[in-house]
């Protein structure tokens, strides 16, 4: 049996509510370039099964709208795009879920290792650390695998192997907290274990390869995610909700 040794986090969704920024930036952006598009909140919830938000624009104008792509166009969306998300990270709207402030530092005292495992970018997760847990906040953690280090985003496993490789841990050594179906895909690809915690964007999606479902983690202390770990060790299918 291999013991917990770091505790792998996904970002949107599962360390900040932050869908809703999302598109509302992507939103404003598309009336800045002159565009009619609008993502209301159920073609949202739809959209964000392409992870990553150039990939999910592309996918928008080519899939949706049978447009030709404009990578270029698309690249500069994206940026004023994150432009606009990052000024609502500075304007205090994206506070971090319950308990995550708590776990990650318990958890740093008790000796785990951490990491964030993202398709967003490696700039929109440090401003939304600092701006929650100051400037030594991003530093929590040892590895940031972000989007920019995998050109496949979720469900691809690329960003957890990318994780793991720098942590220079098997996959049975961690435990990946994720919110969305995509995520618990590529975490499971990868091999690593999984726990889900629960939001409007992505309920209804299969989370039947989960450990377990919690609504969020104020009152999940580490102990419960060590038990889920070591349990996964020996296991297949036994599911605590
Ligand atoms: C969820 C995503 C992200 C955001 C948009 O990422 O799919 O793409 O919706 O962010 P996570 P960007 O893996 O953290 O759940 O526009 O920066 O890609
Ligand atoms: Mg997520």
């Amino acid at each position: 049996m291999t013991d917990l040794a770091a505790l792998l986090f996904d970002v949107d969704g599962t360390l900040a509510e932050t869908e809703e920024l999302h598109r509302t930036a992507f939103n404003e952006t598309f009336a800045e370039f002159g565009l009619d598009w609008r993502w209301d909140a159920k073609l949202y919830k739809a959209l964000l099964k392409v992870g990553g938000g150039r990939e999910r624009i592309r996918h928008f104008a080519v899939d949706h709208l049978g447009g030709r792509p404009d990578d270029a166009r698309i690249a500069d969306m994206h940026r004023a795009k994150t432009a606009r998300y990052q000024q609502g990270i500075a304007e205090g709207r994206l506070p971090l879920r319950p308990g995550i402030a708590a776990l990650l530092r318990t958890a740093r005292t008790d000796g785990l290792r951490l990491a964030v495992v993202t398709t967003t970018s490696r700039s929109n997760v440090t401003e939304l650390l600092t701006a929650n847990l100051g400037p030594e906040g991003p530093a929590l953690f040892e590895v940031l695998a972000t989007g920019e280090d995998a050109p496949d985003k979720k469900p691809d496993p690329t960003v957890y192997r990318v994780a793991l490789d720098r942590l220079g841990l098997p996959a049975a050594a961690c435990l990946a907290i994720e919110d969305s179906g995509i995520g618990l895909a590529a975490a499971g690809a990868a091999g690593v274990p999984a726990v889900i915690t629960r939001n409007r964007w992505t309920e209804g999606d299969d989370f039947s390869a989960a450990l377990a479902e919690f609504d969020d983690l104020s009152g999940v202390t580490l102990d419960d995610l060590r038990a889920l770990h070591r349990a996964a060790g020996h296991t297949t299918g036994s599911k605590i909700e």
